[in-house]
């Protein structure tokens, strides 16, 4: 018997895939390296919308290692000049006669090494007719408006009108209501700068007809069926590898074109193809998120009881709609908007709009339009609470979904799994010593000093899908595991999610640990590649402990019930006469009498019962009855300073709930880290163009991202509700902190100016704005 422990949930494993990052023996993309590769590169354009007249590629071809310029023509004759979305848009992959983005991807250039193919680009001579870009969605929908896309049969620039909830009984709410706020607030477009690029390496075998892809992919299933359905190489002559991923963030779930050029050359060309962007192209050309302009009411009692929500967004997309909502979802799951709170009735509406700019939209670690959802509720019960001269917590406290009313049925329709937001508030406040902040706040006011507390209790919600509502493109989205013992009592486990620095090889090893009883360190994960992981729609929404999570700990309990039979074989008695306890199969009444599964796994092999078959191992593809609905109270406090509007975060502390935890140490490293990718568009990060659409911020000089520098030190706790239906109880926590953190922020800093009779700053709330603010109000030094 092994006297290894077994560490299964609940305990903080250090991360197995570790000690090959920290020694740099890592598998990223740009680590592929074939035979005979060829490197490509990608002409852009300087121009936010234009005509194409001419290219001209002979001064590039004539360059000693350039093999060859691809262009829309060309891409065209192959029926791939165009390419469907994940929306059900088509988005160019190389232009045929006009672009209608700045950086916007033209040609491509391949050669025999990355720096020829670069200095290549420079050498393709593109000639421009320049056209009236439409950067203002508001303008964009004027009549009259210069088209972005011209080739839609809709000549207008909206896309889609979206709405959730039940508008005549919220507007007959709001015309008798005894209070009404309104703000309009504008969530700007801001961009996931991954450590590690997009780029893939692309190799096609005339031998075996075999066309594999490396790809910085967050989903290798979902991009497979759709490489096949557009290609129409069948399914099986496709693998897709998506090795170690230096983050994902949602920036690595759309399909971009360099992927399908890179492809096409590599079937072209027959040789092995890199194209790996390069850190301004990814700035400037992809993976944007947010851009959305809300006008957000609430309609309350006097008394501050909130009763109902109405909501307008105009979403700005870009020139294509290619972000990866599910299907029915196109303004993702920004319905749940109504946030912790119990409300009468809500309607929300949302226009898609194309402007020339890349497209957007990306779910940026926010389960599909969550953090936008988040902010406006959280942001309004803070303007709410100041109309009403009422403390910002005590107003919470009053329009809590109460533990009692789960599951709970949202006025936009949402069943709201599990939640105790009342006692994870009060954990928080009490953590934070809440009265006390709230005096030190008036002795520094009467002192003119400016400090600011800021609440968030959100509630987010995570984990796509059920079946029956969730699709992409149809593909259902539901998860998957197998998992197979070895002889000996290893094992491996096989996901259809992919990690992109979640540790998914130490927390699903962990899951398997916990329900079969053998040490985490003799299971192995492996996953991301096509050929041989379970297909899944893969990692993003925090999706992939709700629902591959869920399909291991069931696969586990599969292979569990096989065991028993084995063990009863063993033991020589009944298998109902067996227990499951201590992580062994124990005689009932006899609990010394027991198997372990690794006796178990080797009698799998060598002695199992007539009439079974052999081996163990399981697979299981799980559908989630629901969501889950990880919530969370943060508060913050600021100071801000009066010479330079700059705001300092002096304490953060964030109380989670997601669940039951399977690794408390990668849960806390995961809030770490999503608190700072909240801070950044609280205080720091927008993507801004000039009128012609060129991007003014397409530079690390000019788009602050935080460093350790800027980020304050984060204090976290916990509350633990389970959700009800998940096998383990557990809930999505990846996304919640980046949700969560930038209204509390902001709610802190509009907090320490509210006695000036400041309501609301958008974000990012920079030196610049809030020393303007100070200026206003004369309070500046
Ligand atoms: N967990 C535990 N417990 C619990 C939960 C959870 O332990 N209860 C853990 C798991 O297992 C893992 C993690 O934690 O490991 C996470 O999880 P989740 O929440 O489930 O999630 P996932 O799906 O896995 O992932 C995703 C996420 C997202 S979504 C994002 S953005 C981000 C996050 O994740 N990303 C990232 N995080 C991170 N990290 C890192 N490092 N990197 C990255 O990239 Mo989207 O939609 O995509 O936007």
């Amino acid at each position: 018997m092994t006297t290894t422990p077994i560490r299964g949930l609940g305990h903080p494993v250090k991360r197995k895939e570790d000690p090959r990052f920290i020694r740099g023996k890592g598998t990223y993309v740009d680590d592929i390296k074939l035979p005979g590769m060829l490197y490509l590169d990608i002409v852009r354009s300087p121009y936010a919308h234009a005509r194409i007249k001419r290219i001209d590629a002979s001064k590039a071809l004539a360059m000693p290692g350039v093999v060859d310029v691809i262009t829309g023509a060309e891409l065209e004759k192959a029926g791939l000049a165009w390419m469907p979305t994940l929306m059900s848009d088509r988005q160019m992959v190389l232009p045929t006669d006009r672009v209608v983005y700045y950086a916007q991807e033209v040609a491509a250039v391949v050669a025999t090494d990355r720096y020829t193919a670069a200095d290549a680009v420079l050498a393709v001579e593109v000639e421009y007719e320049p056209l009236t870009p439409v950067l203002d969605p508001f303008k964009a929908l004027e009549p009259g408006a210069p088209l972005v896309r011209p080739d839609r049969e809709q000549k207008t620039n909206h896309i889609w009108h979206w709405e959730a909830g039940d508008k005549e009984k919220t507007d007959r709410i709001f015309q008798e209501a005894q209070v009404v706020v309104s703000q309009d607030l504008y969530i700007p477009r801001i961009h996931v700068c991954s450590i590690e690029t997009c780029g893939c390496v692309v190799n096609y075998d005339r031998a075996t007809d075999k066309l594999t892809i490396w790809m910085t992919s967050q989903a290798p299933h979902a991009h497979r069926t759709v490489f096949s359905l557009v290609s129409g190489i069948p399914e099986h002559k496709i693998r897709i590898i998506s090795p170690d991923i230096g983050g994902g963030f949602g920036g690595k779930v759309p399909v971009y074109p360099g992927y399908v050029i890179a492809t096409y050359a590599a079937l072209k060309l027959g040789k092995p193809i890199k194209w790996i962007e390069d850190r301004s192209e990814n700035l400037q050309a992809d993976t944007f998120a947010r851009d959305y302009h809300i006008h957000a009411e609430l309609a309350a009692t006097r008394d501050g009881k909130i009763r109902a929500m109405r909501v307008h967004t105009v979403a700005d997309h870009g020139a294509f709609d290619a972000a990866a909502n599910p299907s029915k979802f196109p303004a993702g799951l920004f319905s749940v908007c109504t946030g912790s709170y119990d409300m009468e009735a809500a309607h929300v509406a949302v226009d898609g709009v194309y402007t020339n700019k890349p497209p957007g939209g990306v779910a940026y670690r926010c389960s599909f339009r969550v953090t936008e959802a988040v902010h406006t509720i959280e942001r309004m019960v803070d303007i709410l609470a100041d109309e009403l001269g009422m403390d910002p917590a005590e107003i919470r406290f009053k329009n809590f979904i109460r533990p009692e009313q789960f599951p709970y049925k949202s006025p936009t329709g949402w069943e709201y799994d599990s939640g105790n937001y009342p006692a994870t508030l009060q954990k928080a406040l009490d953590a934070i010593g809440y009265q006390e902040l709230r005096r030190e706040q008036a002795e520094r006011r009467a002192r003119g000093e400016l400090m600011g507390i800021g609440i968030s209790t959100f509630t987010e919600i995570v984990g796509a899908g059920p079946s029956h509502t969730f699709d992409i493109l149809g593909i259902k989205m539901f998860d998957s595991a197998e998992i197979r013992v070895h002889p000996t009592g290893s094992a491996i486990v096989r996901i259809g999610v992919q990690t992109q620095g979640q540790g998914h090889e130490t927390t699903f090893a962990q899951i398997v640990a916990e329900e079969l009883g053998l040490p985490v360190e003799n299971i192995i994960v492996e996953h991301g590649d096509t050929d041989t992981a379970p297909y899944g729609l893969g990692t993003y929404a925090s999706r992939s402990t709700p629902t591959a999570g869920a399909a291991t700990a069931v696969a586990a309990r599969k292979i569990r019930e096989k065991a028993r039979l084995i063990a009863a074989h063993l033991l020589e008695v009944s298998p109902d006469d067996l227990e499951w306890r201590d992580y062994a199969f124990r005689v009932k009444g006899a609990p010394d009498r027991f198997k372990t599964m690794q006796e178990i796994a080797f009698a799998a092999y060598t002695n199992f019962p007539q009439g079974l078959e052999g081996g163990l191992e399981a697979v299981c593809y799980y559908d989630p009855p629901n969501l889950t609905f990880p919530f969370g109270a943060y508060v913050c406090v600021v100071d801000i300073d009066r010479g330079t509007g700059q705001v300092k975060v002096r304490e953060f502390l964030a109380v989670d709930d997601c669940g039951t935890i399977i690794n408390p140490m990668i849960v806390e490293g995961q809030i770490h880290g999503g608190l700072t990718m909240g801070l950044a568009p609280a205080l720091f990060e927008e993507i801004v163009y000039d009128e012609n659409g060129t991007m003014l911020t397409g530079t690390f000089m000019d788009y602050l991202l935080p460093t350790a520098m800027e980020t304050p030190h984060w204090k976290t706790d916990k509350t633990v509700t389970p959700s009800p239906h998940h096998p383990l109880g557990a809930k999505g926590v990846g996304e919640s902190p980046t949700i969560g953190a930038p209204p509390a922020i902001v709610n802190a800093v509009v907090d320490a100016l509210s006695h000036l009779g400041v309501r609301h700053i958008d974000i990012p709330i920079t030196p610049a704005k809030v020393y303007q603010i100070l200026l206003e109000k004369g309070v500046a030094e």
